[in-house]
C-alpha cells in the first residue's frame, strides 16, 4: 500500500497532479510525419523544437484489475491551420476503455476503429468524454490556452502507434473560419485497401 499513495490533488492553475511517477515531454520532433502541412511542419522545426504535450502519469502495477491516472496537457498552437495534437493510439489490449474529464482549455478527442469507424467529442471544462473499447484516441487542443485533462485506463491496456503513425486518423482538426473543423485525412487508407 504504502508504496503506492492512494490520493493525490491538482493544482488548479498549472493543472499538474501534486505527486506522480512519470513525466513525458512530446516535442514536436517526435511527431514527424503527423501533421498534414509537410512545408509548414518542417519551417517550424528549423526554427526550434519545442514541446507539444506533457502527460504525468500515476503508475500502478500493470497488471489485470489496476488503473493507471494522470493528467494530460496540450499546449495551444498550429502546425500550419493543423491544431496541435496527441500522437494518438490504440490500446495493446483492444477491447479496453478509457475515461478523459477535462479540466481546462477546450478540444476535440478524435476516435477510430480498426475497421475505420470514425467519431469525435468535444472537451471543455468539466466535460467528460467515455473512449469505448476498441476506439483509437487522438486529443487535439483548438483553444488559444493549455487543453489540460484527467485520464484513467486499465494498466495493463498498452499503447499501440502502429497504423496511425503510418497513416494518421481519419479525420483532421483543423482551423477554418476561425473555428476548428473536422475534414478528411487525405493520407489516411480506409483499412481494408491497405
Ligand atoms: C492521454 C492518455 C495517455 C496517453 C496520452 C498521450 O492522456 O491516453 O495514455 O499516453 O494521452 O497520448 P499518446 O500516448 O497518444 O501520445
Ligand atoms: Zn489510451
Amino acid at each position: 500500500m504504502e508504496k503506492f499513495p492512494l490520493d493525490f490533488n491538482i493544482d488548479r492553475i498549472s493543472g499538474t497532479p501534486g505527486r506522480y511517477d512519470k513525466h513525458i515531454q512530446r516535442m514536436l520532433s517526435d511527431m514527424r510525419g503527423q501533421f498534414a502541412d509537410q512545408d509548414a511542419y518542417q519551417k517550424m522545426i528549423e526554427e526550434g523544437d519545442r514541446i507539444l504535450y506533457e502527460v504525468y502519469e500515476i503508475g500502478r502495477p500493470g497488471i489485470a484489475g489496476e488503473l493507471m491516472q494522470g493528467i494530460s496537457i496540450i499546449h495551444a498552437g498550429k502546425v500550419g491551420d493543423e491544431y496541435f495534437m496527441t500522437k494518438g493510439h490504440f490500446h495493446s489490449r483492444l477491447e479496453m476503455a478509457e475515461v478523459y474529464y477535462c479540466l481546462m482549455g477546450q478540444g476535440m478527442v478524435i476516435m477510430e476503429t480498426p475497421e475505420g469507424g470514425q467519431s469525435s467529442r468535444e472537451l471543455g471544462p468539466d466535460s467528460v468524454v467515455y473512449i469505448p473499447p476498441r476506439w483509437a484516441h487522438r486529443s487535439v487542443n483548438t483553444g488559444q490556452q493549455d487543453l489540460i485533462f484527467f485520464f484513467v485506463y486499465p494498466s495493463d491496456a498498452g499503447h499501440n502507434y502502429g497504423t496511425i503513425e503510418e497513416y494518421g486518423f481519419g479525420k483532421l482538426v483543423v482551423e477554418r473560419d476561425h473555428r476548428p473543423a473536422i475534414i478528411d485525412n487525405p493520407r489516411w487508407v480506409p483499412p481494408e485497401a491497405r
